[in-house]
This record gives structure tokens, C-alpha cells and sequence, in this order.
């Protein structure tokens, strides 16, 4: 339990603009960790969209803050409201991570490293693999860009064939074009293209769920419709943490396939967070005892 009364006319505050937020662990495991570690922050969640998102910035600033993370639907929106950004959200195009450097806003991306940080916690190293992807939103394009820069071979990309196809378009070029020299091959992809999807997953060592399908309001729903698309040495991710077994979870270990939720790639995301904001290692094998 946290020690509320270290709470004092110097405590520092670090955020989160998003919502819905009220679901979010975030306030609990930074809070855990800053009395662990006696240091004297405090992190609160803000229920922000995109139209207070501005003012909300601002006040922020005004505010003097430690710094901040950005959830859905502000990971994109965020960017022309910073001072600098770093190489992470460059390329992503999506924050999850303020800093307040001298009353600069650094924004950066975590999410990205936060999954990879994770496989390798499950001992899997995605250098040379080949990746199925699906979604090109704040989650998935982090994942997509992060693999990217870890030396995936291989990305396959799918999304629904919608108004945000061309980002998933645009991340493909990205990996392709401006992240040429990784020399990792990039493929895009409709989602409704259901025979594509069966041979891209295949010939692929990881299937990486990077959208909200499997949470509310879309619990109980799966991006694969297929079960005979699993396979037991296929990987299966989900960014999805809450159900802790998402649909898909429940399908690939169904299959007998190595089945990884998101509460890990939150862990690890918050974790780099914690470190940029702090300086500081997050105390993560307590945070896990305590929280997961
Ligand atoms: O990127 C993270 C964000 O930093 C915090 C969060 C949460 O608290 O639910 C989820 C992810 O978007």
C-alpha cells in the first residue's frame, strides 16, 4: 500500500492523458514504485480526449510537471503540442511519454521497446523472425517500428480496409523507405483479405495482435475468425491486458501455441517510462508481485 502522508508541498506530479482511463494500472504500479524507491512524486490519471487535449497540455506546462503518458485516443494527436521528440516517436509518430526537461516537452515512444523488452523477458529475440501485425494505431505502429529497429526480417501488416488503411500504408513505406538501410521487408495488407492472412501468418514465427479488438466495448471478439490459421511453434501476442485472456489468448493457447497478453508490454512500457522521468530503475519484480 502506498505511503499517502510522504505526499508534501514539494511532491512532484506525473500524469496520464487519456480516456477512458479509469481502468488503467498505471497510477498504481508508478505510485508503488515512487514508495518504493522514497521518491517524492506523485502520478494521477486525467480523464482527456482530443479536444481538451491542447489546454490540457498547457496546463501541464503551467504546471511545471515531471512529466506525463498519453493513452488512447491522444498517442498521434500529441505530437504538435511538444517541443522535441525523441528518435522512438519520430519514427512511430505516437507519444506515450512526456518529459519535462527544463520546461521542454520530450516526447517519446515506450510502447515499441516496452513489447520487445517483453518477448525477450519470455526468451524469444525477434532478430531474423517474421511478424504478422494487426493494426495501425498508436499500439501497433510502436511494435511495427520498434521490430523494425531491432532487426525483424519480416512485417506483414493488416488492417481494415477503412479510413486508417493509409496509415498502415504509411508505416509500411516508413519501414521500406525512410528505415531503408534495416533492410527489413515490409507488406501491407487488407484484413478482409482472409486467404492473405492465412499465408502471411504461415510463414511467420509471430502473430501480433496491435488493436483494442478482444477489450471492451469489443471483449469476447478476435481479429483471427480462423482457428485453423494457429499453430503450435507460431507465437501469438495480444497488446490487450485487460481481460488478462483475451479471445485470441484463448485461441491460440487452444491451439497450443505460445500465448503472450499485454500486461507485460504495459509493465515493461511503464518501466522505460519510469526511468526516463526518474533516472531511476522501476523496481519491477515488486511491482509484478505486488500488482500481477
Ligand atoms: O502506452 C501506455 C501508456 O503509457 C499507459 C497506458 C495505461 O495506463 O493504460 C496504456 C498504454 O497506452
Amino acid at each position: 500500500m502506498e505511503n499517502l502522508a510522504r505526499i508534501n508541498g514539494k511532491t512532484e506530479l506525473v500524469g496520464l492523458l487519456a480516456t477512458p482511463i479509469g481502468h488503467s494500472l498505471s497510477p498504481a504500479m508508478h505510485n508503488m514504485a515512487f514508495d518504493k524507491l522514497g521518491l517524492n512524486c506523485a502520478y494521477l490519471a486525467f480523464e482527456v480526449g482530443n479536444e481538451k487535449l491542447e489546454d490540457a497540455v498547457k496546463g501541464m506546462r503551467a504546471l511545471n510537471v515531471k512529466g506525463f503518458n498519453v493513452s488512447m485516443p491522444n498517442k498521434m494527436k500529441i505530437l504538435p503540442y511538444l517541443d522535441e521528440l525523441a528518435d522512438s516517436a519520430k519514427f512511430s509518430g505516437a507519444v506515450n511519454t512526456v518529459v519535462n526537461i527544463d520546461g521542454k516537452f520530450v516526447g517519446h515512444s515506450t510502447d515499441g521497446m516496452g513489447y520487445t523488452r517483453n518477448l525477450k523477458e519470455h526468451g524469444i529475440d525477434i532478430k531474423g523472425k517474421k511478424m504478422t501485425l494487426i493494426g495501425s494505431g498508436g499500439a501497433a505502429t510502436p511494435i511495427a517500428i520498434q521490430s523494425a529497429l531491432e532487426g525483424i526480417a519480416e512485417i506483414s501488416i493488416f488492417a481494415r480496409d477503412d479510413a486508417f488503411f493509409p496509415q498502415a500504408e504509411e508505416n509500411v513505406r516508413i519501414i521500406n523507405e525512410d528505415m531503408k538501410h534495416l533492410n527489413v521487408k515490409a507488406n501491407v495488407y487488407p484484413l478482409e483479405n482472409v486467404e492473405r492472412l492465412r499465408a502471411e501468418i504461415l510463414t511467420s514465427d509471430i502473430l501480433a495482435n496491435g488493436t483494442g479488438v478482444g477489450m471492451k466495448p469489443l471483449e469476447g471478439l478476435s481479429v483471427i475468425q480462423d482457428e485453423s490459421m494457429l499453430r503450435p511453434d507460431l507465437i501469438v501476442t495480444d497488446v490487450v491486458y485487460i481481460p488478462r485472456k483475451s479471445k485470441l489468448m484463448e485461441q491460440a493457447e487452444a491451439a497450443g501455441a505460445t500465448a503472450i497478453n499485454g500486461l507485460g508490454m504495459m509493465l515493461w512500457q511503464g518501466a522505460l517510462a519510469f526511468e526516463l522521468w526518474t533516472g531511476q530503475q522501476m523496481p519491477v519484480d515488486y511491482i509484478k508481485e505486488q500488482l500481477f
